[in-house]
């Protein structure tokens, strides 16, 4: 465990895991309006504690019920419920004992079905070996008795699939559903270093899912359909579930709800990390690794040649971090300044940044506030949305506040 738990702040240092998608039609965007300017510098964000003693928490999640909760998301296999500012004390899940976790693995993701308020039904990415002996990642389905419950039976669980993981690390782990109702899933690429499985690695792979973003149709039933307007349609299950390919490890990913965008995190492997959007539209679209990190060729071998990538909008080198942690645009009324923009962080260094087109429509990040290094693990955005951190170290959750007001 401990062993584990350094290799991932080394996954961040040296390599990295989350992968990104990135922003072919930036330039075009004929779907996505003008972002707005960026902050006023003298916007003074803080971060205000909501609730601790949470052990490892990398996700934050809401049901959209109207119930004010928040889900936070152990790593270790549990998932707790905060209202009113304090931490309901049964686990609302408790898979501990079904799944592998630390270093990478884990408990590592959270979506409730847009319609959780009637069906009670919730997706969770986790790892685990209890299916065949080794390791695998397991998508699956529970439900709540009831959608007020505040504790779920393991035994409402439903397996949609899992998927055989060569290595340890680069487990990726978001999950999130579309403005389109559909499920999408981030895969990474299997791990080890720089893509190494296969003659061109997992991520330009489309016969594997590794190093993708599926994108899948659940209706509470303990199975799933295909699309049938996904981009990989014609071929064979189950790589017809591939939304998006060539990415590393999308461990946090979300879906702007406003403008069904996708903002991707894609964590480098020893340079660059990078933030991706992708459209609606951009479905199908190959976003670079292993052929490139970032916006920078990698490992640009003949199979690279004659493609068309999808950049990130934004990429960072060693100097300012090192494991991009995706997160949401603000879509809150306390912070009134960030209102329509993104909001990321990186896992190493704390940071958060608000990331914005300046005049000549270059991305460009502002510093918003420190989460402290090694403690920020994920994002969650409440039923206002408001914004909320995951400190994976320290065991808490912290809200993203406009500092002076109430
Ligand atoms: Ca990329």
């Amino acid at each position: 465990m401990h062993a584990k738990h350094s290799r991932w702040f080394r996954m961040g240092m040296l390599p990295s895991l989350w992968a990104s998608l990135a922003c072919l039609g930036c330039n075009g965007g004929s779907s996505t309006p003008p972002p707005p300017p960026p902050p006023p510098p003298t916007l003074q964000v803080e971060l205000v504690p909501v609730a601790s003693g949470f052990s490892s928490p990398l996700d934050i999640q809401q049901a959209g019920d109207s119930s004010g909760r928040l889900f936070v998301v152990e790593q270790g296999g549990r998932i707790k419920i905060v209202q009113n500012s304090s931490v309901v004390g049964t686990p609302y899940l408790d898979i501990s004992s079904l799944i592998v976790s630390g270093g990478e693995e884990g408990l590592l993701g959270l979506a409730f079905h847009p319609s959780y308020s009637t069906n009670g039904c919730f997706y969770v990415n986790y790892t685990t070996t209890r299916l065949n002996g080794t390791l695998q990642t397991a998508i699956s389905e529970f439900r709540a008795a009831t959608p007020g419950s505040n504790t779920v039976n393991t035994t409402s669980e439903h397996i949609l699939f899992t998927v055989n993981q060569p290595e340890a690390n680069h487990n990726g782990g978001g999950l999130a559903f579309g403005k389109d109702g559909f499920l999408y899933i981030a895969l990474g690429d299997g791990g080890g270093a720089g893509d190494m499985h296969g003659l061109i690695g997992n991520g330009q792979d489309t016969s594997t899912r590794l190093g993708k973003i599926l994108r899948i149709r659940v209706d509470c039933n303990g199975a799933y359909t295909v699309p049938a307007n996904n981009p990989f349609v014609a071929q064979p299950s189950p790589t017809n579930e591939i939304w998006l390919y060539g990415l590393r490890n999308s461990f946090r990913f979300s879906v702007d709800q406003v403008t069904g965008n996708l903002w991707i995190g894609d964590v480098g492997q020893s340079s660059f990390e990078e933030v991706d959007r992708v459209t609606p539209a951009q479905g199908g679209s190959n976003m670079g690794w292993r052929c490139k990190e970032g916006t920078h060729n990698f490992n640009f071998s003949a199979n690279c040649q004659n493609l068309t990538f999808l950049d990130p909008i934004l990429d960072y080198g060693r100097s300012e971090g090192a494991t991009v942690i995706g997160g949401y645009v603000y879509h809150g009324t306390n912070i009134a300044a960030l209102a329509g923009i993104y909001v990321f962080g990186d896992f190493i260094n704390g940071n958060i940044w608000s990331l914005t087109q300046n005049g000549q429509g270059q991305w460009v990040k502002t510093l918003l506030v420190n989460a402290g290094g090694g403690d920020l693990a994920g994002f969650g955005q409440d039923a206002n949305g408001e914004l909320y951190v995951a400190k994976y170290s320290s065991g808490a959750v912290a809200r993203l506040h406009q500092a002076g007001t109430p």
